[in-house]
């Protein structure tokens, strides 16, 4: 059995997710957590909100909220949501908690005493009718790389770029608009990135497992060369800058830079989880207590690869001290609404909470993980979103799961058929299941999105085929203990359907499974003859409610009425 860390970007804490987040982190980090479960391993799926830094202090003014109480509220609206898209997490914890706080110290300190933090006096734009500095996203102004007219401070959300708030130009303040601005003198602890260059390097080139998109965005920054960071800032929501409980003399009134904790938060949310659950989080982080066999893998929008491949590295690297680092590090393109953002403001795109309203869970899961933003950057479109439930989910799944029940239910008295030996068409079926399955299993195990939910869909259509082809309904007239055969085989088919569907559409499977009487959760093994014959002869099944509705065209111009599309 192997055990296997999960960690998905932590999402931040400024309001609801809209379905790319989704996409693009916590659903994909989903199905794998949920396929590495199945099949036995111990498996630990760890997220929490990020809470800290500009976006978190602008979203609670903007809310009339003090931030504490905006950030705990927030938070479980997210648990909540998250848990009703049924993403597993074994801790959904928050960056704001003691354990994060000092984690975050401890790291600190650490790299101070190395000399690889440092206290250095630095240029930061103050706002003089604000009477504060501006760090981040207070500020905002013309890309200095791009041009784009609205970069943010710490980030273009056009190009990409990290950005300091004093190379934009024209800048202005978010707080109040005001372009009257000044770069003063203020002290900050920087984290000596440039220091470590060859270190991280090494770390990078050794990640030979690493896809393409990862390694592509890790050596552009190294490339580039790395600059050493600012980790502090002039606010006061954050983790103070303290060391068991004293301050560091001259940053009494700063806090740490959010991208400096936020990633610590997987340790820190982990030890929240131990905490509450009464487990051990060091055998997950240290490698001298019992994570050395630990595979840890990371999922993530592109735009925080820098993030995990050369800044969270530095601190752990840096350290010195014996910390797991990520293993695999899977990283998504963005999920488009038709070509462009998605947008709140501009009432662009589907937000977790609204899609919900429209259909259920599975239904944006399967949409979702069919069509993963992978190789390239995808645009929803309510066309594509149609056709993956009316098509795959309604036609291919559900009709064939309906259709084998109905029959059971109307012909053979609702039981599992007894009697017959599998003939040669069983024996085709097992072959062609086993290589399915298989193919499966390399996909997921590989964090194949996509080909993992195309050889989902494969399944699916096999036992179309079989039902098409052996037509138990002919058999029945001629042939009933045949009939009984195929219809045991497509009821097991079923059950195995089940199994290997969860991870895309947990909620259903679930349905199907309860429908057959069946409690396997376990992922199917190298036996496929075995696992089409694991229900009991003689049990009964029911015909489930309909699994997924089909959308209709009424629907489809309401819901782009609603919430934009092609013409947007
Ligand atoms: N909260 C950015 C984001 O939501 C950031 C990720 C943190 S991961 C440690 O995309
Ligand atoms: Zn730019």
């Amino acid at each position: 059995m192997a055990r296997i860390l999960i960690t998905s970007a932590l999402p931040y804490i400024n309001g609801i997710k809209h379905l790319g987040n989704l996409a693009g982190s916590m659903l994909p980090a989903d199905a794998y957590a949920r396929f590495q479960r199945a099949r036995g391993n111990e498996t630990l799926y760890i997220c929490a909100t990020d809470e800290h830094g500009t976006p978190a202090e602008l979203a609670a003014a903007a809310a009339g909220q003090d931030v504490a109480t905006y950030c705990a509220e927030q938070h479980e609206l997210q648990k909540t949501i998250g848990a009703a898209y049924g993403l597993s997490f074994d801790w959904f914890g928050r960056s704001s908690s003691p354990q994060n706080r000092e984690l975050t110290q401890h790291f600190a300190h650490v790299l101070l005493e190395k000399g690889l933090i440092e206290p250095r006096t630095d240029k930061m734009i103050y706002s003089n009718a604000d009477g504060r500095f501006l760090p981040d996203r207070y500020v905002e102004g013309i890309c200095p790389v791009c041009s784009f007219p609205r970069a943010r401070g710490d980030q273009c959300d056009n190009c990409g770029s990290l950005l300091d708030p004093v190379d934009l130009i024209e800048p202005y303040s978010t707080i109040s608009g005001s372009r009257d601005l000044e770069v003063r003198d203020t002290r900050h602890l920087y984290l000596r990135q440039t220091a470590l260059a060859d270190t991280i390097r090494a770390w990078v080139d050794s990640k030979t497992e690493w896809p393409a998109l990862t390694k592509s965005i890790a050596y552009k920054h190294l490339d580039e060369g790395l600059i050493d960071r600012g980790v502090t800032r002039d606010l006061s929501w954050g983790v103070p800058v303290a060391y068991e409980g004293v301050p560091l003399p001259g940053f009494e009134t700063k806090v740490f830079y959010v991208w400096f904790d936020a990633p610590i938060e997987y340790i820190g949310a982990t030890a929240e989880w131990a905490a509450a659950t009464g487990n051990d989080w060091r055998s997950w982080w240290r490698t001298d207590e019992g994570a050395g066999d630990v595979r840890y893998v990371q999922l993530m929008g592109k735009d925080n690869v820098a993030f995990h491949s050369v800044s969270f590295p530095a601190t752990l690297l840096g350290s010195g001290e014996p910390w797991k680092t990520v293993d695999m590090l899977k990283s998504f393109n963005w999920l488009n609404w038709y070509g462009g953002k998605f947008s709140t403001s501009q009432n662009r795109g589907v937000f977790m909470d609204q899609a919900l309203e429209l259909l259920p869970a599975d239904a944006w899961r399967w949409y979702l993980l069919a069509n993963s933003p992978e190789g390239s950057d995808t645009a929803f479109t309510w066309e594509q979103f149609a056709t993956a439930v009316n098509k795959d989910l309604a036609d291919v799944l559900g009709n064939f799961v309906n259709r084998i029940l109905k029959f059971c239910e109307t012909r053979l008295g609702g039981v599992v058929p007894e009697g017959g030996e599998a003939g040669p068409r069983e024996l085709q079926l097992y072959a062609d299941i086993g290589k399915s399955v298989a193919e499966l299993n390399a996909n997921l195990e590989a964090i194949e999105i996509r080909k993992s939910a195309q050889a989902v869909r494969a399944l699916w259509v096999l036992g179309n085929e079989y039902l098409a082809e052996a037509a138990p309904w002919t058999a029945m007239k001629t042939d009933p203990v045949r009939a009984g055969v195929i219809v045991r085989t497509a009821l097991n088919l079923t059950a195995l359907f089940a199994r290997v569907s969860s991870p895309f559409i947990p909620f259903a499977a679930e349905t199907i499974g309860t429908a057959l009487g069946q409690h396997e959760k376990s992922w199917p093994g190298e036996d496929i003859a075995a696992e089409l014959n694991r229900l009991t002869p003689g049990a009964a099944v029911r015909t489930p409610e309909v699994l997924f509705r089909k959308i209709d065209d009424v629907q489809l111009a309401e819901w782009g009425e609603r919430f934009g599309g092609a013409e947007a």
